[in-house]
Formats: C-alpha cells, structure tokens, sequence
C-alpha cells in the first residue's frame, strides 16, 4: 500500500493542475472521460514547438520545416507502434474520435452503402458514433440497426451473430462506453463478422487510454480515438485503418497536401495517409501526442490498467456503503467508469454541490442519449478515474455525496 501511495505521489507530481484548489477545497478530478489531465512533459512540448521550429510541413526546404516535418512524422510512427498497426501509413491523423469516424462515414459510406444495405451499431455507442452513420445511412437509403443490451449494460451479441449476412455493410461500435464503462468483446465480433467479409470499425476513444490496444491482433478494419483523453492535447486523433480500404476508399476533403497533380480539369490525388489530411494539419497537436505517447510508455499502460481497476474496485465498495445508490452499467468488464443515481436527487444537483467541494463529476446524459432511454432516466452522475487518482479522493467524493443528500433530501 505503502509503495502504491509513494508511486501515485510522483505520477501526481507531474499533472500541475492537480496540485490547485477549486472552490477553496483541492480539486479532486473525475471527470477524466471527458477529457484527461496533461503532464507537463506535453504541455512543455507544445511551447517548445512554437518557442524553436514552428513552422508548416511537408512543403519547405527550410531547416525549421524540415524540423517540424520530422517530428510530426515521427510522431505518426510511434502513433502506429503504440497501436501495433502494420505501416505507419494506416494512420491518419484527424481532430479526434468524431472527425474518425465521420470521415469513415462519408468516405466508405460514399463507396460502399448501397440502399437497401445495412450498418449495425450498438446501444451504447457514444453520439459520434450514432449520427455519421444516420446522415450517411439516410443519404444513401440504407438502414441503420442497432445490437441491444441488456439492463447491466452487456450487449446482446447474439442478435447481431444470427442477423450476420454480406447485405451489412460495417459494424460501428464501441471498445469501452463512456457512460456505462462496459468493456465490449470486440475481437469476437470482429472474427465473426469477418467470416462475412463484414468490415469493424472500432471507436477507441475510451479504450486506448486506459488498456493495451493491438489493432492487428484485434484484426479491426478502423479504430479511432482522441489524444486528449489520453494526456494529450485537444483537436488532434487518430484514424487507424487497414490499408487496402483507406486505398480503395475515396478522399473525405479537398485541399492542399492531399494531391498530387492539380490541373482546372483533373486533380490526382496523393497516397495515404496523405489522401485524407487536407490542409494544414495540427502540428503540435501530432507533437503533443507523441509525448503523450512516450508518457504512457515510460509509466506502462499496463500499470494504468491495473492502477485503474484497483480504484475501480475500491470506489464501489466505497459507494455501496451510500444509502439509496444505483449503478448504471455493472458489467462484469468494465473500465475505470462509475454512474450512478441518488434516489430522490437529481443528477445536475448532485454535481453542483459535489462542484462547490472541489470535486469534478460529469452529470446528464454523457452523449449517449438511447442509453438513458434505455434505462428510462434523465442522465447519470458520472465519475471517471484516472491511474493519478487516490483512495483519499474516493473517499472525498463518498462524503461528498453524502452532504449533497443531507442538503437535497
Ligand atoms: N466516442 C466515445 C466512446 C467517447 O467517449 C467520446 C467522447 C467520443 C467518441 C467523442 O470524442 P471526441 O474527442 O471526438 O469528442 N466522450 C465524452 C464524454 O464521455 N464526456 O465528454 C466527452
């Protein structure tokens, strides 16, 4: 116990916002599915960009450009090894999980969605992964349908292995929900949709920060995430997708670094990954990540995981102890992720008062609307760990709730 404490003392040290207080109390951050805190390590690798060689890329001969071409390619190699992709190349980079898989959406939905065809997604995806696909699907006449779940919030796989044909055209879902924290079994489901050379892509965003992701062992056809919910910075993610398809797969936005030749009457267009980065990109952004990157490599993405669960495991007990407490989502595998209800308490007003303690919480319905449905509530509150929490914040946030009862019941 004791090595733990000195261990999270020094991965603390390195998240300067950790040490502030908010609302006169030390902040106590759980609202790390939203967004994660930063070491400064990235943080300093963003000024250094802008204090040494900011310059754009892939366009100058000059030594600053030629800099910073290196880093942001650097940084898109250690993206494919963290990943375990093949090349380099099956990585895009784009602003986040959203842009991913809308980019996916248009681009494939654009090729390959015929109507009449179908694409299945799940009942707890994230809305970025709900209304790419709806906007395409309505575009093209194709149907969207939906693998349910059942009241623990374990999706019902079978309705979708019974329902396998070649008329679907991809399987959309989610590694780990956002406000449900189960962990899906998406290596089955891509293995038995490719026995019908059904293409998967795989929304990461709350995966790749909290476990090991190996896309070629995974045999995912896309997976996406954001780097800021894995101590990087915001408006910079990752398209991973296998290259046979971002080759057949036509460009998703025109502009600058994505061509070859231009002409008024014909353009051609440039390789991948290059094909789908239109534009100047975000730099620091790739730069960022790649610190990020190598912050979660030097402290082992398995001793996150296991840091994380152990909390996990802790802040249930802990909760229990609260009279009048749900869970939603009680997966037998799930992430470092609690939501929960106070009976007779609305969520928001759980949030604001446990705001006024210092302690940060989302509350409301985390973008994933039908799983409120589902359940039949108005949104949850939800804390979300990262490996730099503690038992003591745990302890903070069970009190705190504790006071939001006395004063709202
Ligand atoms: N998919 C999942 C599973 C997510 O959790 C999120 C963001 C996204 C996609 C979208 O990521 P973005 O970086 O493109 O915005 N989730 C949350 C959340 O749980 N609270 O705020 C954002």
């Amino acid at each position: 116990m004791e090595k733990v404490n000195d261990i999270t003392t020094l991965w603390r040290k390195q998240f300067p916002i950790l040490t502030q207080q908010v609302n006169g109390k030390p902040l106590v951050y759980f609202d790390n599915a939203a967004t994660s805190q930063k070491p400064l390590r990235v943080i300093q690798s963003l000024s250094d960009y802008y204090t040494r060689y900011n310059s754009n890329v892939h366009r100058g001969v000059h030594t600053l450009s030629q800099m910073a071409t290196d880093a942001f390619e650097e940084a898109r190699e250690l993206t494919a090894s963290f990943i375990h992709a093949g090349e380099k190349e099956e990585v895009i980079f784009t602003k986040g999980t959203t842009d991913s898989i809308n980019l996916v959406a248009q681009s494939f939905g654009e090729k390959f969605l015929q109507a009449g065809k179908e694409i299945w997604i799940s009942a707890m995806e994230h809305h970025a992964n709900i209304v790419p696909w709806q906007m395409i699907c309505e575009k093209k006449g194709a149907k969207l349908k939906v693998i349910p779940m059942n009241r623990e919030g374990v999706l019902l796989t079978e309705e979708l292995y019974q329902n396998l044909s070649e008329n679907i055209a991809l399987i959309a879902v989610t590694h780990v929900s956002n406000s449900l924290g189960t962990i899906n079994p998406v290596k089955e489901i891509i293995a038995r949709a490719h026995t019908f050379g059904i293409p998967v892509l795989v929304d990461g965003a709350q995966a790749v920060p909290h476990m090991s992701v190996n896309v070629q062992e995974l045999d995912c056809d896309f997976y996406c995430f954001s780097a800021h919910k894995m101590y990087g910075p915001t408006g910079i993610g990752v398209l991973y997708g296998k290259r046979k398809w971002l080759e057949a797969m036509p460009p998703y936005q025109g502009g600058g670094d994505m061509i070859e030749t231009v002409t008024f009457e014909k353009t051609d267009y440039n390789v991948i990954p290059f094909k789908f980065e239109a534009g100047t990109p975000h730099i620091e952004g790739a730069i960022g990540l790649a610190e990020a990157i190598r912050f979660i490599q030097e402290t082992g993405i398995e001793n996150i995981e296991k840091r994380e669960q152990e909390l996990l495991h802790y802040a249930m007990e802990k909760l229990s102890e609260i009279e009048g407490i749900t869970y939603i989502g009680t997966a037998p595998e799930k992430a470092a992720v609690i939501s929960f209800l106070i009976e007779g308490a609305h969520p928001y007003d759980v949030g604001f008062i446990l705001d006024k303690q210092g302690i940060a919480v989302r509350t409301g319905h985390h973008c994933t609307q039908p799983v409120m449905q589902f359940f039949d509530i108005p949104g949850t509150v939800r804390a979300s760990f990262a490996f730099y929490n503690t038992e003591e914040e745990i302890g903070r946030l069970a009190e705190g709730i504790q006071k939001a009862k006395n004063m709202l019941l």
